[in-house]
């Protein structure tokens, strides 16, 4: 295992450094989660494009030595799918915020799950607008205040790791930043599924978002107000919450933040279906359609 300044050599753009995120953000942690995961798989850098929109975190792909491209704000999955579409061996990954992918980018989003387009989706769910200067987003909370909703929000969130499995993703893992190997665990994971993996990061905006004055306070709601998501219906607390999941979609639990892998199955992805479909004659693909 390569200790942190060997991997910081390794896969950084050291002449960027320090990074342009605030003290206390989360971005430099899963920049860290991140390369940890493409080292332990091993995956050649030249192998590997990081796509982005608009945003703090769509700041990330500048920092790594691997191919990336900056694209629009929302654009970042679509412009993801023309590169995955043409270079079907190349290790496609996203880097986007939840105003990126769930306001001005949630079409995108939702098609390509629902096409199972090879990428994996990493968002960094700071649950506002971090750089724009903290306006809502559609994971704020309802109730909490924002430069845009001073007195309160009162629109409700989207849970995007359950749209995500509504949608059909074969992988999807929701934690916080402070799951540091659950993290790189799940990247790694999703890195290796051949279809459309998502790994959805709560993380700290001690900037933009007033509730948390640092990153000391976020770590303890990280770690105390996080319950595990089971789908084991057996045990009972795990089958009322898969009951209340069903029944009401909000993604909470209790008021607590659901982390853990949500979807972990195997499906054709849009690759495995392209190709099969190119190697048969288009009569024979109907014909056995049909059947
Ligand atoms: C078409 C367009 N609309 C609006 C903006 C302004 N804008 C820049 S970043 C941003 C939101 C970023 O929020 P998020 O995606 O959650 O990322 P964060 O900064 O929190 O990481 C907005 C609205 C823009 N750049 N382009």
């Amino acid at each position: 295992m390569r200790s942190s300044t060997e991997l910081r050599q390794k896969y950084l753009r050291e002449e960027l450094l320090p990074t342009l995120f605030c003290s206390g953000c989360g971005n430099g942690q899963i920049l860290n989660y991140t390369i940890r995961a493409i080292d332990d798989l091993n995956i050649s850098q030249d192998n590997l494009v990081f796509v982005s929109g608009i945003g703090c975190s769509s700041r990330l792909p500048a920092y790594i030595e691997a191919d990336g491209i900056h694209t629009t704000h929302g654009r970042a999955i679509a412009f993801a799918t023309g590169i995955k579409i043409t270079n079907p061996d190349l290790n496609v990954i996203v880097f986007t915020g939840d105003g990126d992918l769930a306001a001005i980018g949630l079409n995108h989003f939702l098609q390509a799950v629902r096409r199972n387009i090879g990428i994996t989706v990493i968002c960094v769910n700071n649950e506002t607008y971090g750089m724009t200067g903290g306006q809502l987003s559609p994971t704020t909370p309802v109730g909490y205040p924002t430069i845009t909703s001073p007195y309160q929000n009162i629109e409700f969130a989207f849970n995007l790791s359950f749209l995500a499995k509504a949608a059909g993703a074969p992988y999807v893992a929701r934690w916080t930043t402070a799951n540091s190997r659950q993290v790189i665990n799940s990247i790694k994971k999703g890195l290796q599924k051949k279809g459309f993996s998502f790994i959805e990061i709560i993380s700290p905006c001690p900037v933009s978002k007033k509730q948390f004055k640092n990153p000391k306070d976020y770590l303890n709601f990280f770690l105390n107000e996080t319950v595990r998501y089971s789908s084991n219906v057996n045990n009972e607390t795990s089958a009322r919450m898969f009951k209340d999941l069903n029944e009401c979609f909000t993604g909470d639990y209790l008021g607590k933040i659901i982390i853990g892998e949500i979807v972990d199955v195997e499906k054709p992805s849009f690759h495995e279906l392209y190709k099969q479909l190119k190697e048969r004659s288009l009569n024979e693909f109907w014909k056995n359609k049909a059947k």
